[in-house]
C-alpha cells in the first residue's frame, strides 16, 4: 500500500489547526495532528517543504520505519516543530493501519485496558464564587475531576481564567488571543504562593473531601517556591500540581520532590522521550504530561508510558483545546490501551470545530472512549474547513512588577 498524496490543511473553526491528510494507492486516507499553538505555519512549511515530498510512494503500513527515517535522515532531531510534523505522518499512518485492519487503533495496540478515560476539566475564577459556579458547571457535564485556576489578588489577568467569549462559544482561540502581537499580563509568584492555598482550602470546604482536583503552575516558579507550595497544599490532596517549574530543568524536580508529597505532573512541552529520562527514572514526576502532536505521535508515546510504567509512573496527557480532535483522538487510543493510564485532560472543542473534524469519542459521566470506528474514528470535512482561514493568534506573556519579562 503505497502514498500517493501527503496533503496539509489549515483550518481556524474556533481556532488554528494543521492537519495532515495521507492518501494511499488504495484509496485510504489517514489524518494526522500538527497543530502547534502560535507556530502553526512554521509546522506547515516543515510538513510541505520537506516532508510531504519524502512520504510519496513510501509504503503506508511501514510505520516505525517511516518514523525512525523522518527523526534520523534530517540530522536536526527533537524540537516542537520537527516533533509536531512527524507526530502527524505517525498518526495518519496509524490511522490508515487501522482503516486496513478494520479495527480502532487501540485494538492493535493491545485493545482495551479499562471501559473508560477519567477526563479532568478545566474550572476558574477571579474569585471565589465565580469558581464555585465553574466548578459546579463542569460537575453539571459529568466532569468527575476538576482542574482548579484562580485570580491572584492584585494582579489584572492571569493564564488559565477562562476569558468572557464575545462569539458565544467556548474557548474560542483561549488561552491565545487574535492579533497580531502577544497580549501582557501580570505576575508576582509571592501573591500567588499567598493566595492559592486560602482557594484550595475554600474549595474543599465546599465541594468535600472526595472530588479530585488539580492545578497548573505553568512553569511560573523557582525549585524552592515550587517546593513550598506542593507542601502548603498538601492538606488539600491534590490529584495533581502541574508545571510547578520551567520543565527544561529537570534536575529542579529533585528539591521540589524531596520537599513535599503532593503529586507532580510534567511535560506538555516536552518534545521526546529524553526530556523524560531523569524524571522517569529518578521517580520525579508521578505523571507524564505528553500529548501526542508535540511527542512524535502514538508510537513514542507507547513508547515513554512503557517505560514510565516500570516506575509506577501514570499517564495525564495534555489535551487543551490547542491539540485537535485528531490529536486528542490519537492519545485516547493509547490511553485506553496502556495499563498506567492515569487519567486524561479534556477541554472541549467548540462547535464549529466539531463541525470540521467528525468524531466518533464519546464523553459519557466523566469518561471519555474513543469509539469503535476503523482508525482513530475522527475524519476532515475539507469543504468545512475551507470555510475558515488561518487567523494570526498568539498566547500571551506576562511581566513582573519592574518590567521583566516571566516565565509561563
Ligand atoms: O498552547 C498552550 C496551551 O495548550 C496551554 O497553555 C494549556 O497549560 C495548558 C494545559 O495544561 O492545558
Ligand atoms: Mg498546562
Amino acid at each position: 500500500m503505497k502514498i500517493v498524496a501527503a496533503d496539509v490543511v489549515v483550518t481556524s473553526p474556533n481556532r488554528n489547526f494543521v492537519t495532515l491528510k495521507i492518501t494511499t494507492d488504495e484509496g485510504l486516507t489517514g489524518l494526522g495532528d500538527a497543530t502547534l499553538n502560535g507556530r502553526e505555519l512554521a509546522v506547515v512549511s516543515y510538513l510541505r517543504d520537506h516532508v510531504a515530498p519524502l512520504l510519496i510512494g513510501r509504503d503506508a503500513s511501514r510505520i516505525e520505519d517511516t518514523w525512525q527515517f523522518l527523526y534520523r535522515s534530517g540530522y536536526w532531531r527533537r524540537g516542537p516543530v520537527t516533533m509536531a510534523a512527524i507526530a502527524a505522518v505517525d498518526m495518519a499512518l496509524w490511522d490508515i493501519k487501522g482503516k486496513a485492519a478494520e479495527m480502532p487503533v487501540y485494538q492493535l495496540l493491545g485493545g482495551a485496558s479499562r471501559d473508560g478515560l477519567m477526563a479532568y476539566g478545566h474550572a476558574s475564577g477571579t474569585s471565589l464564587p465565580a469558581l464555585f459556579d465553574s466548578i459546579r458547571e463542569h460537575q453539571e457535564q459529568g466532569y468527575r475531576s476538576i482542574r482548579v485556576q484562580t485570580g491572584v489578588p492584585g494582579l489584572k489577568s492571569i493564564y488559565g481564567i477562562a476569558a468572557q467569549s464575545t462569539t458565544g462559544e467556548r474557548y474560542d482561540h483561549e488561552p491565545a488571543q487574535r492579533g497580531a502581537y502577544p497580549a501582557e499580563e501580570d505576575w508576582d509568584t509571592r501573591s500567588y504562593l499567598r493566595h492559592l492555598p486560602t482557594v484550595f482550602e475554600a474549595v474543599r470546604h465546599e465541594f468535600g473531601p472526595d472530588l479530585p482536583l488539580l492545578h497548573d503552575g505553568h512553569h511560573r516558579m523557582t525549585p524552592i517556591q515550587a517546593a513550598r507550595l506542593g507542601k502548603s497544599l498538601e492538606p488539600y490532596d491534590l490529584f495533581w500540581l502541574e508545571d510547578c517549574t520551567p520543565a527544561e530543568n529537570q534536575e529542579a524536580l529533585r528539591l521540589v520532590r524531596q520537599h513535599t508529597t503532593t503529586p507532580l505532573a510534567i511535560g506538555e512541552i516536552f518534545n521526546t522521550v529524553w526530556d523524560f529520562q531523569a524524571l522517569i527514572k529518578e521517580q520525579l514526576i508521578d505523571y507524564v504530561r505528553a500529548a501526542s502532536t508535540h511527542f512524535g505521535g502514538i508510537s513514542p508515546l507507547r513508547k515513554v508510558m512503557d517505560y514510565a510504567a516500570q516506575y509506577q509512573v501514570k499517564s495525564g496527557f495534555h489535551g487543551p483545546t490547542d491539540i485537535s480532535p485528531v490529536g486528542l483522538a490519537a492519545q485516547m487510543h493509547v490511553g485506553l490501551a496502556i495499563h498506567n493510564f492515569g487519567i486524561q485532560e479534556y477541554m472541549q472543542h467548540g462547535a464549529k470545530t466539531n463541525a470540521v473534524f467528525q468524531q466518533s469519542f464519546t464523553f459519557t459521566d466523566g469518561y471519555l472512549h474513543p469509539g469503535d470506528k476503523p482508525g482513530l474514528g475522527v475524519e476532515l470535512d475539507v469543504d468545512e474547513a475551507g470555510r475558515y482561514p488561518y487567523e494570526v493568534a498568539y498566547l500571551p506573556y506576562n511581566r513582573l512588577a519592574d518590567g521583566t519579562v516571566h516565565d509561563w
